[in-house]
């Protein structure tokens, strides 16, 4: 067990598990398992964005493009994201406290995103691999429409002043961001956002630089893709992914045609697991990145073979280093003047540098190379 170490002290039954369970895979790779952080959020002190973050644990917030809260003298309105022990019919077991981002149907005239609540952990070391869970419940009346950002794993290279400055020329990157994202035609959809690195150079994604997507990829590196047709051979034994469907029963993929509804996926005020693996590419522009994404521990989504980290000035690697939930959202269904805000909710975000032994995952899907696997 030497090999592990325990980062504050969190969860040290869950650790020896992973070394019961893999202990060859943890050690032939030289990995250490460690929980990098957790939160249930039950323990913070209550907070609304607006206010002074007692960040206690977390390293940074945003509170940005807010219309209507109460700190803007509107009462019974809502900052972009509150942590309170009032909103505890919102956090999972229905005790306790958890992250609640409100969004706002807004239309300032322009293309502008809104309502962006944004908590972030900076991990203190920078890793090449990291698995992030956490279950997300949205509002019983929840209009399906629009698109959220939910979560984002991200590099940020630490010197600048903010860690929010995103584009070519800023200052993260690699970044993966996955959005809700729902239009009447196609249903809720899996959206990915990929942006290259490092820290603001190869910013955008393009084709080459990630390869064996279902669909085409759009704009500066995103994917829209269904949670039907488009996961067909993402299932761990090369099948179609076994995603339950919460409103009529069954499974997701025994329609491969329909476009999904809301409820069919998210179910209603129900909690949902969603997890990510990610892995930084080998060296600079190599296609041999990864990522996986779980819904409710059924692996949904795999790719092995992306240059998350592009050829740069000076050609150098990042790892990533922070993780974050929340962020804006482009919302309009409503009429601004309906001042409308809707809610869902975060909890339990756990990240480790392996990908848990009770969490559905049989193959590694990148051992580094030249290193035995025993
Ligand atoms: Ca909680
Ligand atoms: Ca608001």
């Amino acid at each position: 067990m030497k090999n592990m170490s325990l980062s504050k002290g969190l969860r040290s039954d869950r650790v020896k598990l992973f070394a019961l369970v893999f202990p060859s895979l943890l050690f032939s790779i030289g990995l250490n398992a460690e929980i990098l952080f957790e939160d249930n959020f039950d323990d913070q002190p209550d907070y609304v964005a607006s206010e002074d973050l007692n960040l206690n644990g977390w390293s940074f917030r945003r509170n940005g493009e807010v219309e209507w809260s109460e700190s803007k003298g509107f009462e019974g309105k809502h900052d972009a994201f509150e942590v309170v022990s009032t909103n505890r019919d919102k956090a999972r077991g229905g005790v306790g406290k958890s992250f609640v981002a409100w969004r706002e149907s807004y239309n300032p005239g322009w293309n502008q995103f809104n309502s962006d609540g944004i908590l972030l952990k900076q991990l203190s070391t920078g890793q090449d691999q990291l698995y992030v869970s956490f279950y997300v419940m949205f509002s019983p009346n929840w209009t399906p429409a629009g698109q959220t950002k939910l979560f984002r794993v991200y590099s940020w290279d630490e010197a600048s002043d903010s860690p929010f400055k995103f584009f070519s020329n800023g200052n993260a990157g690699p970044i993966f961001i996955w959005d809700y994202s729902y239009s009447d035609s196609y249903g809720v959809r899996n959206f990915h956002a990929y942006r290259g690195g490092p820290h603001g150079e190869n910013y955008s994604f393009e084709g080459g630089d990630i390869l064996g997507l279902p669909r085409n990829m759009v704009n500066l590196g995103d994917v829209s893709m269904s949670y039907t047709r488009d996961t067909i051979g993402m299932a761990l034994n090369g099948g179609t992914p076994k995603i339950k469907d919460k409103r009529n029963g069954g499974f997701l993929s025994d329609n491969l045609s329909q476009p999904v509804r809301h409820e069919q996926l998210f179910g209603r005020a129900e909690w949902t697991k969603v997890a990510f693996f990610l892995k930084m590419n080998s060296e600079v522009g190599k296609t041999d990145g990864a990522l996986i994404q779980w819904i409710d521990d059924e692996v949904v989504f795999r790719n092995d073979k992306i240059s998350w980290v592009g050829e740069n000035v000076g050609n150098r690697m990042v790892k990533w280093n922070m993780v974050g939930i929340g962020g804006n959202d482009f919302f309009r269904a409503y009429p601004n003047e309906n001042k409308h805000e809707e809610w869902y909710a975060i909890d339990d975000v756990f990240v480790s540098t392996v990908i848990p032994p009770d969490v559905n995952f049989n193959n590694p899907p990148v051992a580094p190379e030249g290193i035995k696997v025993e």
